[in-house]
């Protein structure tokens, strides 16, 4: 767990069709939405990994807020972060504007564009273990990287019916090697899930040990072995990945 001050990139994934249930959700909010292009905001540490982005998740309990960032942009969040938001002065107003409110659960299967990722459309998933109380309650999915993002992401395709998702959500979205690490190979994720055992989202234990290890490994001797920063370390692509994604306009810095 963090202690300190974090200083997270707050990834804009931007909302390309609402799910069925999130249009119904929504539908009392159509005039405050109206000309707004809405962004589901997600708060990573690890912006070297985006091209990997598979899915995103929110937590199908949590309540969200879609909040008004200007003229033409909304972000949606919890209403925690958007309060954070607010106070780095990243909205153009200086009061909180709240559009819409939503939950979790209707977001699931809504369709986004995660950027730099592979994946040119990705899909809103739910995982169980987000918390309201950390980021903006929205996780970028990086399976590859990500021991809990794996595990979470294997659990949906298992069981589909059971986590109320569309096969077509999950299937096709594999992880994509990012990053060549001496000791775990270029798919560390995936690698430590197996070598722990890790069998459902549920293994906690295991999935800390994994994300410690993964973390270390990936930093301190992981190159990047995809994108324009291929033989590049880690340590010197991530700077420069963010850097990429904040001029082009595609992620902010999120402090907490
Ligand atoms: B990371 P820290 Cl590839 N609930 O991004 C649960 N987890 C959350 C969260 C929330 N509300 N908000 C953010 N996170 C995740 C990428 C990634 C991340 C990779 C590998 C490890 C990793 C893709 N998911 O995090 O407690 C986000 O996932 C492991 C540390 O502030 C964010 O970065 O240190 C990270 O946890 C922030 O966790």
């Amino acid at each position: 767990e963090a202690v300190g001050p974090q200083d997270y990139t707050g990834i804009k994934m931007k909302v390309l069709e609402w799910s069925k249930a999130a249009q119904d959700a929504l539908a009392s909010s159509a005039d405050a939405l109206k000309g707004k292009t809405v962004y589901l905001v997600a708060a990573t540490l690890r912006p070297e990994t985006m091209y990997g982005q598979t899915n995103c998740f929110v937590g199908p309990d949590l309540k969200y807020g879609i909040y008004q960032v200007n003229d033409n942009e909304a972000y949606l969040c919890t209403e925690r972060a958007a309060r954070n938001m607010s106070q780095q002065k990243l909205f153009a107003s200086t009061q909180i504007i709240k559009l819409a409110d939503i939950k979790g659960a209707p977001i699931v299967g809504t369709k986004i564009h995660a950027p730099m990722s592979v994946y040119p459309a990705v899909y809103v998933l739910p995982m169980e273990t987000v918390l309201a109380t950390k980021g903006t309650g929205v996780v970028t999915s990086v399976p590859s990287d990500s021991p809990d993002d794996f595990a979470t992401l294997s659990d949906l395709k298992k069981k589909p019916e059971y986590y109320h998702i569309e096969p077509e959500w999950v299937n096709g979205f594999e992880p994509i090697p990012i990053i060549d690490t001496p000791n775990y190979g270029n798919l560390i994720a995936p690698k430590l899930c197996e070598i722990k055992k890790i069998n459902s989202q549920k293994d906690k234990n295991q999935l800390a040990e994994a994300k410690e290890i993964a973390y270390k490994e990936a930093f301190y001797q992981g190159v990047m072995c995809h994108g324009e920063f291929t033989g590049v370390k880690v340590q010197d692509a991530k700077p420069k990945v963010r850097e990429f994604l904040l001029k082009s306009g595609e992620a902010f810095v999120y402090n907490e």
